[in-house]
């Protein structure tokens, strides 16, 4: 195992709610609301893999297909001595498919779950002796900047899987906006973006059939148990997604079998029965729209690549 990865630790981290106080802060809250950022804990990230490989699920696939296929035009487009940085890098899995055509100089992987964090980059830096591997730790939704002394002549962002979906689509533009101002000027983006489609399609990749992403839903239950300490009954609670068509939407959320409390640091916060804790929205958009709303957070659109059958859109944006 190389140990060859420069790990900026806790550089993104800068004072913010930590998990125990958003947690009390959104079940006190009516509507119940917690972020989906804390799905994130080593066994999240693991289960968040696990539902990239159900067949229901066909955003990762279907990605994957389109960037292999636009790997050389991506490379044309972004420029040699390129850094690469990937937001909510993960397992680090989709870039591979990049970097043989594509040649950076180096690549930095952002992503808020430290220790698979540091495995992954290890693996990528094994796997790509040419490459230099950075690896920033911490919440790139509060914090954007560059680690110093990482710089390339073109930076490229690489934002895959649509997890710009989950910003709402005024949050997801100021989101953009501040990535434009992060990046030095000239920098692209290359971020993937699920499409409005059939709403039986879109609901079943949230509710497979393995039950895969309702264990991913119920787990942030269990991170307030294991990690809060909080007193909560996950048995008492179920999964449930479904496609909010107005606001082009999918939303999950934790319902309540019964009327019950969830106690944490001695405060009661009562539910009744069929209450929801709103866990998760992830925007679903049409090309026409996203592009509209890069436009508005002041980038040029310069591609946009789909599959055959319009379910998944790449853009490549630049400043
Ligand atoms: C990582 C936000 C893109 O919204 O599809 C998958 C997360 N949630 N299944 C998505 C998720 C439930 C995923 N993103």
């Amino acid at each position: 195992m190389t140990t060859a990865v420069q790990f900026h630790d806790q550089h993104l981290d800068e004072a913010g709610p930590s998990f125990r106080e958003e947690v009390i802060i959104g079940l006190g809250r009516s509507p119940k609301a917690l972020s989906p950022k804390y799905f994130y804990d080593e066994r999240g990230s693991r289960l968040f893999e696990s539902i990239c490989e159900q067949p229901e699920y066909y955003l990762t696939r279907t990605e994957e297909g389109i960037l292999s296929t636009v790997a050389d035009e991506i490379a044309a487009l972004v420029g040699p001595e390129s850094l690469m940085v990937e937001l909510g890098s993960g397992a680090s899995r989709k870039v591979r498919l990049l970097l043989e055509a594509m040649r950076p100089r180096r690549y930095l992987g952002m992503d808020i779950s430290r220790d698979f964090l540091l495995q992954s980059t290890r693996r990528l830096a094994a796997d790509y002796p040419w490459l230099e591997v950075h690896a920033a730790w911490g919440d790139f939704s509060r914090r954007l900047a560059l680690p110093s002394g990482v710089e390339g002549r073109r930076v490229v962002a690489f934002f895959p899987g649509s997890s710009i979906g989950n910003f709402m689509p005024r949050e997801a533009e100021a989101f953009l906006a501040r990535l434009r101002q992060a990046m030095p000027p000239g920098s692209g983006v290359l971020i993937g973006v699920d499409l409005v489609k059939d709403h039986d399609i879109l609901e079943a990749a949230y509710n497979d059939a393995a039950g895969v992403t309702a264990a991913f839903n119920l787990n942030l239950l269990e991170r307030m148990r294991r990690e809060l300490g909080a007193d909560v009954e996950v048995e008492a609670f179920r999964h449930r997604a479904f496609f909010n068509a107005p606001a082009s939407r999918i939303e999950m959320h934790l319902v309540s079998r019964q009327q019950q409390a969830i106690t944490l640091d001695g405060q009661h916060f009562a539910f009744e029965e069929d209450e929801t804790l709103h866990t998760e929205n992830s925007c679903k958009y049409s090309v026409a729209g996203f592009r509209a709303l890069a436009a508005c957070a002041g980038y040029r659109s310069r591609a946009v690549w789909c599959d055959d059958e319009a379910l998944f859109s790449v853009h490549y944006l630049s400043s």
